[in-house]
């Protein structure tokens, strides 16, 4: 099958490698397949277990919602559709993060938690070729009640640095198989951070790319503008905020410590043009004092096994690969 790829135009970094499904493939590219879906499934044990010796809940995801992340007005998010359904005469839409269910469950009743979040973001066509896009991708995606950012990114470093060194002990042939073993080192924490500002000052506009080829190590980039749900001081115009950035493979994961005072909440929502209709269980706890302070993050498990695996196109990660513009069959 041939597929044609609109691309409207490819975005800085592009790539020409583009994943097929798995019935094109030959047999060598069949085993690379396997090697990196054992990898995936060592990551995956790996966090998970992390996670719950951590004390944990882990939570089994929701897929349709009248509230989902409304992915507005971080300038990094880019879809290009919206998908609303009717279901039982109320109007639903696929998580595109869990982020108000993260926030909601956080308060309420699980104060540390974390789920395998299955996300739809229809991104723009011409993301088929910067290779770190998917259609569908799943995030594990935790919050910690009272929890600041500071913990989080402490708790993400251990996370990463175990997991690298025991994916290269355990799974080093499927390493070695995919050329990747040499290349995998343990990194050494603190993980470096970077304010936004300081990066723009210094790069232009086209900061994340440069840092992402510049940089052979995984980096935290702080105080980014973004949606209601991620702190911001009113006072210094600064957000509390984090990606972690992987070299050469970007945005890993994204957090922040979140805003819990329903004023801000509002004034940020009316700000933004986000319909607090949609939002109104989180609004109502806000409003009764009932949401509590958090913090959290969702970690990309393809982006992430993309870096561990030296995948070309995160789609290779995904056994049926979704590649935005491109639709196969399976
Ligand atoms: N998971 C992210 C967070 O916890 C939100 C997102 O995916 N947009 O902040």
């Amino acid at each position: 099958m041939k597929v044609m790829v609109d691309t409207g135009g490819a975005e800085s970094g592009a790539i020409s490698y583009l994943p097929r499904p798995l019935e094109e493939l030959s047999e060598a590219e069949l085993e690379r397949k396997l090697c990196i879906s054992r990898v995936t499934t060592h990551v995956l044990r790996y966090l998970t277990s992390e996670f719950v010796r951590c004390g944990f809940e882990w939570l089994l995801p929701v897929i349709f919602s009248e509230s989902t992340d409304p992915l507005w007005p971080d300038p990094g998010a880019s879809v290009e559709k919206r998908i609303e359904v009717e279901i039982y005469g109320r109007t639903v839409r696929p998580m595109m993060s869990m982020i108000v269910h993260k926030m909601v469950a956080a308060s309420l009743a699980y104060p540390r938690l974390f789920t395998l979040s299955p996300n739809i973001r229809i991104e723009r066509r011409e993301r088929a070729t910067t290779g770190m896009h998917a259609y569908e991708f799943t995030q594990l995606d935790f919050e910690g009640r009272d929890a600041t950012s500071r913990d989080i990114m402490a708790f993400v470093e251990k996370v990463i640095q175990g997991l690298t060194g025991s994916v290269k002990k355990e799974r080093s042939e499927e390493l070695k198989h995919l050329g990747r073993h040499d290349c995998l080192r343990v990194p050494e924490a603190p993980f470096r951070v970077y304010d936004r500002e300081e990066l723009k000052e210094r790069y232009g506009e086209e900061w994340e790319t440069q840092l992402i080829s510049e940089s052979d190590e995984p980096v935290w980039i702080t105080n980014l503008p973004r949606e209601f749900y991620d702190f911001e001081d009113f006072e210094t115009g600064t957000w509390d905020n984090y990606d972690l950035v992987l070299p050469r493979y970007g945005e890993v994961l994204s957090g922040s410590r979140r805003e819990w005072e329903y004023d801000k909440i509002v004034e940020k929502m009316e700000r933004d043009g986000v319909r607090k209709e949609n939002y109104k269980v989180l609004l109502k706890l806000a409003r009764e004092g009932r949401l509590k302070p958090s913090a959290g993050a969702g970690i990309g498990i393809e982006r992430l096994v993309g870096w561990i695996t030296g995948a070309r196109h995160i789609g290779e990660t995904q056994p049926f690969p979704r590649i935005p513009s491109i639709v196969y069959e399976l």
